[in-house]
């Protein structure tokens, strides 16, 4: 009702009800907006079921064993509903359990795209069959299958790492005709014998269906509200073809910390949903999102990690239909069954955290991966869902965006002034403001006449620039992308099969459905250079609002009976659209290019496998010390969840940070891999030089920190494009034995050789850090002060100081000469800080490649591995070759630790005669620096440390 009278309004009070809204919610969150649990139908059905009396059973003659795979029918008892399901052991520590329905009604939607190839499965599992169930045994662990209920249990040498449906809290809700009461059948024209044919008239081949079902599940329907129609506030959701979610809990015995299912502002380690709501994923526009609480906010991950100092075992729901995920904290001999007692002996009180995860539709799917350590179920979930790209080499500098640049005057003089101030940036961003009327892959000619010079001139001086391109198109016939669209049929539908509409920033909007791969590749071949014009090869794009975000739909997104190509409902597709829309654009910049060079986008939206299309941020934050502070557990929880290209908006989008907030705030976001400043259009203007200049000096100095350490986040970059992984780091998945690092996460680590305190509180003057690691020294970065782990210290922060350590043991690239931005640095010399460890011994890598082009995947990069041992520093090809050749020679080594001073340093190497070099000694800092030792960087070479 009320979007219809919303409809109705004229254009102009439609967008002032529109500002209204903004306005009213501008102190904090309109938590009306967004449904609880209890306004779930779904999530209150599956909250309620009751534990330990599981109706589901496998069906003893359905069962068949071919390799390392099960596959067996499972009935539900109460209904006798079938359901199919396989359960197979797959390559590298993994397995996948598969539960669809056996006879569907309507097809169920499976999650496509999300895998980067179909998974291998295990080689030599031996299986074994009794009467309670089947094992199968596959290196050092077994798979152990119950029938009745049913249930799985999955061992670790031994030792129950998860069991599955252990609490019985499966449900599979098939699909199935609106029951018809008795006395309500025989009435003609009655409003269940509608919706009855309704369902049979739209289904051309309905299969044959248990005609009982609908029957003996509808007893039940009576009872409950929201089966077959729900509203939320003045929203219906017609819920075409009924009710249909699935839910299964995991629990993970010795556990007492879970981590992952970004994307929360909350808690690095999860917290129990028991009294609460539980965790909810479903990507939303949260305006002015609280922090501390299981709330959905734009991104959707639905990855956990359990982790204990003996094991650690991941989880990955691939279902894309909105998730809500209990948790609670136990002991595990309640729910071991007793087969496995022998286990638990002497030691009954074990912890166990329990997990129960529900989604609206969708079936089944989940990947068990078992560790044994954090890094290794990481890179056992990007062998399913795909590492990170690799990004080009600016996109991981330092980004000025503000809400609104104004024009191409205001862009000349905010470019300008970072020179004058010298500090560096790459990239300059564009918001909403810049089109004309919101009409994306336009320009406002009054305030950006000549968009191509302005990005030439950026790109003069090495730089970039980005402009936004959100996915609801303004409905104007006199818009090409929307006569595009709307002609060739490209747009969403809504329940009545007619394009969706809804209201967004232009006003009224369309949303181009993404699901469909030949939208997909329209949209992408926007970013032609012909067909966005005022762009060029130096432009870059930003995807906001991509949840998506529709202002007068339910929880400000699409209505979930809306339609989808394939005939899916929102409902089914929900958490990954915005995860195409980023992928979409992603291959519109790599065609763009003629398939050369890398793209850049940010998105707001994603689910798992965004990683493989660009960067994400945590949306609209505030400029408050809260804020700041929970940035670092959100972007370690969507970096643990694979996604490692992360970062918040420096200064907080909302309100005017005090100059304390916004120099804090950039030292520690340029220890995070995504480093943006961005602000709302309502904000004080704040780049660095309207800071008085002593805090203009710090921030200056933070930034230039980061440049310096371009070469060592890129190499991290490299590596985690390979193997997948995180990029910054909670201590537990570095030191996994190290119980007092389980719940941390005011400070982190950078790839393993960094650890980074950052300031999150107002007027701090010191500050208390955690070195773990057993005899593990850790250097100071800027006073070359040692410290042996694991022990907390306490250090005083002026607040131009910002604790950094490198770890003993570690070689960390650097390039000291710092220019305007990334790309002048490129043919730079390198400096290498060599911290020693208690065995004198330290090692690293560095990658270097052209920074911007696919080149490197035909061999045009360079790994090299740095070794100190044995009082020789030398360079060697690293794990993978490549032949790519560089300028750069290194200028300087830094050697930390070095007890005694040398008598003669001296290089060799394949290009250049043996020489003498020149040295400093610090004795009291057991600091060494050689100078020159003029080496090309790539190439092979030894550098003697004589005593
Ligand atoms: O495009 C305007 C903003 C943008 O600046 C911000 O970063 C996004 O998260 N956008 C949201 C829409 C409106 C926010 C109130």
């Amino acid at each position: 009702m009320q979007s219809l009278f919303f409809l109705c309004l004229n254009s102009k009070l439609r967008l002032l009800l529109v500002t209204a809204i903004v306005i009213i919610a501008v102190n904090g969150v309109d938590r009306s907006n967004f449904k609880t649990c209890n306004d779930s139908s779904f999530c209150k059905r599956n909250r309620e079921i009751s534990p330990n009396q599981s109706p589901y059973n496998v069906v003893d003659d359905s069962i068949s064993i071919q390799g390392s795979k099960i596959s067996f029918d499972i009935k539900n008892q109460a209904n006798d509903a079938l359901l199919a399901a396989t359960v197979a052991v797959l390559r590298n520590g993994k397995a996948r359990l598969r539960i669809k329905e056996k006879n569907p009604m309507y097809p169920r939607y499976e999650v496509e795209d999300i895998l980067i190839k179909e998974p291998d499965e295990e080689t030599g599992v031996l299986a074994n069959r009794d009467d309670q169930g089947i094992q199968l045994n596959f290196r050092d662990k077994q798979l152990i299958l119950t029938l009745k209920p049913f249930r799985i249990d999955f061992l670790v040498n031994n030792t129950l790492v998860i069991s599955v449906n252990s609490r019985g809290l499966m449900n599979f809700e098939n699909y199935r005709k609106k029951h018809k009461p008795a006395d309500e059948s025989t009435k003609e024209g009655s409003e269940n014998s509608e919706a009855v044919n309704q369902v049979s008239s739209e289904t051309e081949d309905v299969p044959a269906v248990d005609e009982n079902l609908a029957d003996k599940v509808g007893q039940r329907d009576e009872e409950l509200k929201g089966l077959w129609e729900e509203t939320f506030k003045s929203h219906s959701d017609s819920k075409p073809k009924g009710p249909s979610s699935v839910g299964l809990d995991f629990s993970f015995p010795g556990v007492e910390h879970v981590y992952g299912i970004p994307e929360h502002a909350d808690s690095l380690a999860l917290k129990s949903t028991s009294g609460g709501d539980p965790y909810r994923l479903y990507n939303l526009d949260v305006f002015e999102y609280e922090i501390d609480n299981p709330m959905a906010l734009y991104g959707s991950i639905p990855f956990m990690l359990a982790h204990c100092a003996k094991s650690t075992v991941g989880l990955f729901w691939m279902n894309a239909a909105e998730t809500w995920i209990d948790i609670d904290s136990n002991k595990a001999k309640d729910s071991i069954l007793s087969r496995f007692a022998s286990m638990l002996k002497g030691n009954e009180e074990m912890p166990q955290i329990d997990t129960h995860w529900f989604s609206e539709s969708g079936i089944i799917d989940v990947f068990f991966m078992f560790g044994p350590r954090p890094n290794d179920v990481f890179e056992q979930y990007a062998s399913l869902t795909g590492p990170t790209y690799l990004p080009p080499l600016f996109a991981i500098a330092y980004h000025q965006s503000r809400w609104n640049y104004n024009d191409e005057e205001d862009v000349r003089s905010v470019d300008s002034k970072f020179d004058e101030h010298d500090i560096p940036y790459d990239v300059l961003w564009l918001d909403i403001e810049h089109t004309d009327g919101k009409k994306y892959f336009t320009w406002d000619s009054t305030k950006f006449p000549n968009p191509e010079d302005m990005q030439k001139s950026l790109a003069a001086k090495g730089r970039k620039m980005v402009t936004i391109v959100d996915p609801h198109i303004k409905r104007d016939s006199g818009y090409g992308i929307d006569q595009d669209a709307s002609n060739q049929g490209r747009y969403v539908k809504n329940k009545d099969d007619n394009v969706y509409e809804g209201w967004c920033w232009p006003g009224s909007s369309s949303w181009i459905d993404f699901i469909n791969p030949e939208h997909r590749d329209w949209w992408a071949s926007r970013f032609n250079l012909d067909n966005y014009p005022g762009s060029t090869n130096s432009l870059f794009i930003w995807n906001d609002m991509n949840e998506p975000s529709v202002f007068n739909g339910p929880e400000i997104t699409m209505h979930k009976d809306a339609k989808h190509f394939g005939g899916w409902e929102h409902r089914d597709v929900h958490n990954i659209f915005g995860l195409y829309a980023h992928k979409a654009t992603a291959d519109g910049l790599i065609a763009r290019s003629g398939f050369k060079e890398r793209p850049f986008v940010l998105s707001r939206a994603f689910f798992a496998g965004s990683q493989r299309f660009g960067a994400i941020w945590t949306g609209d934050n505030t400029a408050s010390w809260e804020h700041l502070k929970i940035s670092l557990p959100m972007i370690m929880s969507i970096s643990i969840a694979g996604l490692p290209f992360a970062g918040a908006d420096v200064g907080g989008f909302f309100k005017n940070p005090d100059e304390e907030l916004l120099v804090r705030w950039y030292q520690t976001a340029s220890y995070q891999p995504f480093f943006r400043a961005h602000a709302h259009i309502d904000t004080r203007r704040r780049e660095p030089w309207l800071l008085a200049e002593a805090n203009m000096n710090i921030v200056r100095d933070a930034i230039r920190t980061r440049y310096a350490l371009l070469p060592f986040w890129y190499t991290l970059f490299y590596q985690a494009s390979v193997k997948g992984g995180t990029i910054i780091r909670p201590l537990f998945t570095e030191y996994p034995e190290d119980v007092s690092t389980f719940a941390m996460s005011d400070e982190y680590l950078i790839g393993s050789d960094l650890l980074v305190k950052p300031i999150t509180d107002a007027s701090a003057s010191s500050t208390s850090i955690y070195l773990p690691g057993n005899n593990e020294l850790w250097y100071d970065i800027e006073n070359y002060k040692w410290f042996t782990g694991p022990r907390s210290i306490s250090m005083s922060v002026s607040l131009n100081k910002i604790p950094v350590f490198q770890r003993g043991g570690s070689i960390v690239p650097r390039k000291e000469r710092i220019r305007r931005c990334s790309s002048l640095m490129y043919d730079d010399p390198y400096t290498l800080t060599v911290a020693l460890n208690r065995k004198a011994q330290a090692l690293g890598q560095l990658y270097i490649d052209d920074g911007h082009s696919f080149d490197y995947s035909k061999g045009e990069f360079s790994l090299r591995k740095f070794t100190y041992e044995d009082n020789v520093l030398s360079s060697r090809p690293g794990s993978a070759y490549g032949n790519y050749k560089t300028n750069s020679w290194l200028e300087k080594i830094v050697v930390l630790g070095m007890k005694n001073k040398p008598s003669k340093i001296s290089v060799s190497g394949k290009n250049s005669t043996p020489r003498k070099l020149k040295f400093k000694y610090d004795r009291e800092n057991r600091r060494l620096t050689v100078k020159k030792p003029e080496v090309n960087i790539v190439d092979d070479w030894e550098i003697n440390f004589k005593f």
